[in-house]
């Protein structure tokens, strides 16, 4: 019964989304729109109880006469920087999971012919939004941005946002109880108003027609009342200007001819792309190539490649915390540079808007995942179509860049028809919304036959164009020798990454090969894991596990892990174990021979 009612009012929130008709998606391209950042600090309550919605902290109150009661004050309470995940910034906020109640003033100067939208880049778990007293709206999801109009509630002068952020785990929820990261809550990405024009260009999809180097495809989505006028694009650089007619439902389509040079891991050539009509006009940076698979392989611009990759979490380098900035995202990114990698899995789940443009700017192709993680509610139409939003979102933001090769709807989820079904539909989702990425999921399920044989025979693969594997043969598994004689087989001809495997090792804790979290264990099932999948011809690339040493509330033992998992290849604090330079050598040898 409870179980229900949790699951009918997840339904209701994600349905709040869609007031006003349609199902929503936030603004795309924020940073080329006139914007007033609200990042900094904001007044903070912390809320375990949730006493603030019946006392109604939304309406900022304060006593009016001396015996008026208001027994909250966010002017005096304790501060938190957004964007930032709470627990880092407070040491008794750590483990803390529950309702927050975030406040900040700001002055507006509303200008008329305009319309205002505050924006969020995401927040941790669900969020519910006040503008001076009034509901904007909530969302539901971690890690994907939305927005709420805010026109019509912003006051001339000083106005109050209060946000009640709430990062508790639900049953139903996507993911659900247990992951293996640190659920780190509050506003973890920017907060902005965004301004845009009455009519105004609200998204647009950009690329390379799928087989046909010499044409660009897409459309244009005008937001409010469309008047039935032109959008054009225009490539400055190459001397293209193009225009299309707005359909009654706002959306104009393009298919041109366009000589452009391939974006590709060696060359990520972007081109300036001038997007105007409806008296609006956007900016962006775009890269045009192909990426489809062909038998077991996969073909960026129409020749195969081996994906170098490694998988990651959105972890900031040397701080801990959720990675939000240019900086940490620089950092991350390079140090997979410096690995060898054309290919990074974002793993598992969407991570902030930048990482995705430095991906573009850097030549990495990326693995974007949603974050239906172990097992969830496969049975449940609510986290279904929870799960669908967060892929309608996150494609929403993502869709024009070029680095992503890659939609991944899921991890490591147990085999059953329930789970195959939600699956399958989610899967047929990505695609209705976007035709011209690959959609894989992270398998782990394979059956033993014979001593040496493993079969991958995981019925979600019928859906999947690429098949990702994850296994820790000599970790958590097996003995780190059974891969010299492992043989691998797989249900369906399709390619395969290898997206996980691995071993803890602290940095600088050095024995033997078989002493447990030592750098030589790791880096000896480093050796042994890629001498294993080098016999495997379906194997078009790898993500193993992972970059860097990141916080996990399952992994508590003292003096090692720290609630650190400690399978990076680099520790928290930047250091390089030996199996990075495992890992490199391959990659090097794996770059000098070519292609596969
Ligand atoms: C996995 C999961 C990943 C974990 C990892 C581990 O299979 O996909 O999220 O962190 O194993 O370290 O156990």
């Amino acid at each position: 019964m409870r179980r229900a009612a949790l699951a009918a009012l997840l339904l209701k929130s994600i349905c709040l989304l869609a007031e006003g008709g349609g199902p929503s998606t936030a603004i795309a391209n924020v940073s080329s729109r006139s914007t007033i950042s609200l990042d900094g600090t904001w007044n903070t309550i912390i809320d375990p109880y949730e006493t603030g919605l019946s006392s109604r902290f939304y309406e900022n109150a304060k006593p009016k006469t001396k015996s008026d009661l208001v027994e909250y004050d966010f002017e005096r309470s304790p501060k938190l920087h957004v964007p930032g995940d709470w627990n880092t910034q407070r040491e008794s906020l750590l483990f803390y999971e529950g309702p927050v109640w975030y406040q900040r003033d700001f002055s507006y100067h509303k200008r008329s012919g305009i319309r205002t939208f505050l924006y969020f880049g995401a927040a941790n778990y669900q969020a519910r939004v006040w503008l001076n007293g009034k509901k904007l709206g909530e969302h539901v999801g971690g890690f994907t941005p939305f927005d709420f109009e805010a026109t019509d509630q912003l006051d001339v002068g000083n106005n109050s946002v209060v946000v009640e952020v709430d990062n508790t785990r639900h049953a139903d929820g996507v993911p659900a109880m247990k992951t293996d990261w640190w659920n780190y809550g509050g506003l973890t990405r920017s907060v902005e108003l965004v301004e845009v024009p009455k009519t105004f260009l609200e998204s647009y999809s950009l690329q390379l027609a799928k087989s046909n180097a010499g044409v660009i495809e897409g459309w244009v989505q005008i937001g409010g009342e469309a008047h039935a006028g032109e959008v054009s694009i225009e490539i400055p650089e190459i001397h293209l200007k193009q225009s299309a007619q707005v359909n009654g439902s706002g959306r104009a389509t393009f298919r041109f001819s366009a000589h452009v040079e391939l974006w590709s891991p060696e060359n990520p050539k972007l081109y300036k792309v001038v997007i105007s009509g409806e008296g609006d006009s956007v900016t962006d940076e775009i890269g045009f190539r192909s990426i489809e698979t062909r038998g077991t392989e996969i073909f960026l611009n129409g020749k195969p490649i081996f994906l170098r990759g490694i998988s990651m979490h959105e972890e900031a380098p040397f701080r801990s915390g959720r990675a939000f900035s240019e900086e940490d995202d620089r950092t991350l990114l390079n140090w997979a540079k410096e690995l060898g990698c054309n290919f990074v899995r974002l793993a598992h789940y969407p991570y902030n808007e930048e990482m995705l443009r430095l991906a573009d700017k850097m030549g990495l192709l990326i693995w974007e995942e949603i974050p239906a993680y172990w097992d969830i509610q496969w049975q449940n139409q609510a986290t279904l179509e929870n799960a669908k939003s967060q892929v309608r979102e996150i494609i929403s933001r993502d869709r024009n860049r070029a680095a992503i090769a890659l939609w991944s709807m899921s991890n490591e989820t147990p085999i059953s028809p329930e789970r195959t079904e939600f699956l399958k539909a989610l899967a047929a989702y990505a695609r209705e919304l976007d035709s011209t990425r690959l959609i894989t999921s992270a398998l782990n399920h394979s059956e033993r036959s014979g001593p040496d044989t493993r079969v991958l025979n995981d019925p979600l693969g019928e859906f999947l164009d690429v098949l990702g594997v994850n296994e820790y043969m000599g970790w958590y598994e097996a003995k780190v020798e059974d891969t010299d004689h492992t043989q691998w087989k797989f249900a369906y001809d399709k390619p395969v990454i290898v997206s996980e495997f691995g071993a803890d090792a602290q940095y600088n804790l050095h024995g033997d090969a078989q002493t447990r979290f030592t750098e030589e264990y790791q880096a000896n099932i480093f050796e042994h894991q890629l001498a294993m999948w080098q016999r495997v011809p379906q194997v078009a690339g790898m993500s193993p596990w992972l970059l860097m040493d990141f916080r996990s509330p399952r992994r508590p033992l003292p003096g090692i892990q720290d609630y650190f998992n400690r399978k990076g290849l680099i520790s928290d604090r930047g250091q390089r174990k030996q199996a990075f330079y495992v890992l490199q050598k391959w990659y090097q040898e794996k770059a000098n021979q070519g292609v596969r």
